[in-house]
């Protein structure tokens, strides 16, 4: 492929220069902004994930802060997740849909406090969709994207490196828990989340100008455990089944479809948009979901189309994100199957750009 070029529109980040200097290979574009993709090699920033520790810019993944009284009202209106029980301190999973159940984006919502919020989205402009609810049904709240840039600290060792820049008090996070932790006197959200299964944190950082200095700290705290520059893995992430909004579901999947079923209780989700459009689905149940799919390869092009699964010349799905594994020894796939195939054991084929291999629906992701 052509270079992408760069220009206002594409927004760097506050730790650019830091990626740029640890020697990135390849961007995406994620949010309209920047977003690595690899370091050394996808196989080699996979086996040091797996075995060290990473700082991730993920500044792309934007924050769409709502404030104000109406605060809690308006972002139980975006998401069939109850919110009721949630406290000051926690992280959500959100699926957010449309009026017709239609998934808008999957991100983490962070609740600071019950009139502030901060969703951490994935790739969609949620802002234009929220400001929209907003001011349609009159609700008395702010809502902007703030200078907000999370840094995620992954792999193994991330609880030692975080420790020695934030203090000991990391440690004792728990799951999608976040406090607040003192760097150079600011004081910073950290939450023990990312976008691995490797564990980790994500640090929310306020104000461009503390991105560099946090970056170099983290560096330099490193040395001795081999900390590198990283980013989200595309082999890990799909052997640890986290779904990639706009790849693995998009806004023709309900969250059902999606297999994010386990976060939302539609029926008391009162105030959901699209509560009553997924209700009625929800009765008849989804006739297509995400399955974790194996693959019969020893390499695989790259997954940049939705690749048909076949059973004998009937479609029954498509694989939307894949990679070869080595950890698995095969290819670990996400797909979206057809309800007359999608039980564990089905055997199929898919069909990529470049040839056909033979693929197997699984229970489970590679966990
Ligand atoms: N962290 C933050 N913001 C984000 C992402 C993130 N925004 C974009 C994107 N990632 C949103 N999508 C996801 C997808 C999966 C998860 C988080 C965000 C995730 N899932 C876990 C799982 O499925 O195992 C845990 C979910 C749970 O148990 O609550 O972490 O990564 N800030």
């Amino acid at each position: 492929m052509a270079l992408i070029s760069p220009s206002r529109r594409l927004r760097r980040t506050p730790f650019s220069e830091g990626v740029e200097a640890a020697g990135v290979s390849a961007y995406t574009v994620y949010n309209h902004m920047l977003l690595p993709t690899v370091f050394a090699s996808v196989e080699e920033d996979y086996r040091h994930l797996k075995s060290a520790v990473q700082v991730w810019d993920v500044a792309c993944e934007r924050q769409v802060e709502v404030r104000g009284p109406d605060a809690a009202k308006l972002v139980q209106m975006l998401s069939p997740r109850d919110l009721r029980g949630m406290l000051p301190g926690q992280c959500y999973y959100l699926p957010m849909v449309d009026e017709t159940g239609g998934m808008l984006n999957d991100p983490v919502a962070v609740k600071l406090a019950e009139d502030r919020w901060w969703i951490s989205i994935a790739d969609s402009d949620l802002l234009l969709w929220v400001k929209g609810i907003a001011h349609g049904y009159r609700l008395d709240v702010l809502i902007d994207e703030p200078d907000v840039s999370p840094l995620a600290v992954q792999g193994p060792k991330s609880d030692e490196l975080m420790a020695r820049v934030f203090g000991d008090g990391v440690r004792d996070l728990r799951f999608f828990r976040f406090g607040f932790f003192d760097f150079q006197g600011r004081s910073m959200v950290v939450a023990r989340s990312g976008y691995s299964k490797q564990g980790g944190f994500e640090i929310y950082v306020e104000g461009a100008d503390i991105g560099m200095p946090l970056w170099h700290a983290l560096m330099e705290a490193g040395r001795d455990l081999d900390v590198r520059a990283g980013c989200p893995n595309g082999i890990e992430r799909v052997e640890g089944g986290l779904l990639s909004y706009g790849n693995d579901m998009t806004r023709d999947n309900t969250p059902h479809e999606a297999g994010l079923g386990r976060f939302c209780n539609t029926a008391t989700a009162i105030g959901c948009i699209g509560r009553d459009a997924l209700l009625r689905v929800a009765k008849e149940g989804p006739v297509k979901q995400v399955r974790a799919i194996e693959i019969g390869s020893t390499s695989l092009p790259r997954c940049d189309r939705p690749w048909p699964l076949m059973a004998g010349a009937k479609q029954v799905g498509q694989v939307t994100s894949a990679a070869q594994s080595p950890d698995f020894g095969c290819g670990v796939a996400i797909g979206m199957v057809r309800m007359t195939h999608w039980d564990e054991g089905t055997e199929l084929i898919v069909e990529t750009q470049d040839s056909a291999y033979p693929a197997r629906v699984r229970e489970t992701f590679w966990i």
